[in-house]
């Protein structure tokens, strides 16, 4: 297409936190994906401990092949149909659901329908006495809780919060003006993607705009606020590294 004069662009990559606009990420591809569009998100060449994925995977793509054995990974599936098969079988996965695989776990997926996935890894962190296991489901499914006590904000946790999982997926809805009640500092990453709406996002020491399909990265500690704008709820889903002590 042709193009004249200045391109702007809601991209900031800074040494903390980075938000990165769908149309700026060039598709790419991954060895073990057939017939699939990467675009990484996050990846620890950008200071995260994890990588993220949105995955464009055709009709009949997919893949098929196993984690490293201390590599978990985590699924949500934005729109599309998909076959994930666990050590329990075959499970259709359609929008809004999602899958946990436990480290080391085969990694069997087949896209029915044009499929647009968000992929998760990172290495598990082990604790002795405890083990994650896979998990299925579709956040259609659970009800979602206040978030501190502000019924309006509805936080649905995907993920058991159980010592064996290392890490949260969680899906946080803000009505229109709505905001986070407090300016969040905490060691914990997020890998935030923007599932509908709109919003001001505080990163660092400044609010910036964002929308749906935005990426997100917040590194430990960086400052983090969020206001709802727009005429429809804000909705995102983010990655947040829990229960466990810090590593001195
Ligand atoms: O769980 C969280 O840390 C969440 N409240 N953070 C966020 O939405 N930026
Ligand atoms: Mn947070």
């Amino acid at each position: 297409m042709p193009q004249q004069g200045l391109v702007t662009s809601g991209v900031v990559v800074e040494r903390n936190f980075a938000i990165l606009p769908p149309e700026g990420i060039p598709e790419s591809t991954l060895p073990a994906w057939r017939d699939t569009g990467a675009r990484i998100l996050a990846a620890p060449a950008m200071g995260a401990d994890f990588a993220m994925y949105l995955l464009d995977v055709k009709a009949g793509g997919g893949t098929q092949h196993a984690l490293e054995s201390d590599v978990e990974c985590f699924f949500y599936c934005i729109e599309g149909e998909a076959t994930l098969t666990l050590a329990a079988g075959a499970q259709p996965v359609r929008a809004g659901g999602y899958a946990y695989l436990a480290p080391g776990s085969a990694v069997t997926l087949a896209s029915r329908s044009g499929t647009r996935l968000i992929w998760l890894k990172k290495v598990y962190e082990p604790l002795s006495g405890v083990a994650p296991r896979d998990v299925i489901g579709n956040e259609s499914a659970i009800p979602g809780e206040p978030f501190m006590e502000v019924a309006e904000l509805l936080l649905k946790k995907l993920l058991p919060d159980e010592a064996g999982f290392d890490m949260a997926m969680n899906i946080f809805t803000f009505p229109p003006g709505y905001s986070l009640p407090t300016t969040e500092t905490h060691v914990m990453e997020h890998g935030l993607f923007f599932l509908q709406g709109a919003g001001d996002y505080y990163l660092g020491d400044a609010w910036r705009e964002v929308q749906t399909g935005d990426f997100i990265w917040m590194g430990p500690y960086c400052p983090q606020g969020f206001l709802a704008t727009g005429s429809q709820p804000a909705r995102y889903i983010y990655y947040k590294n829990v229960n466990r002590d810090v590593e001195l």
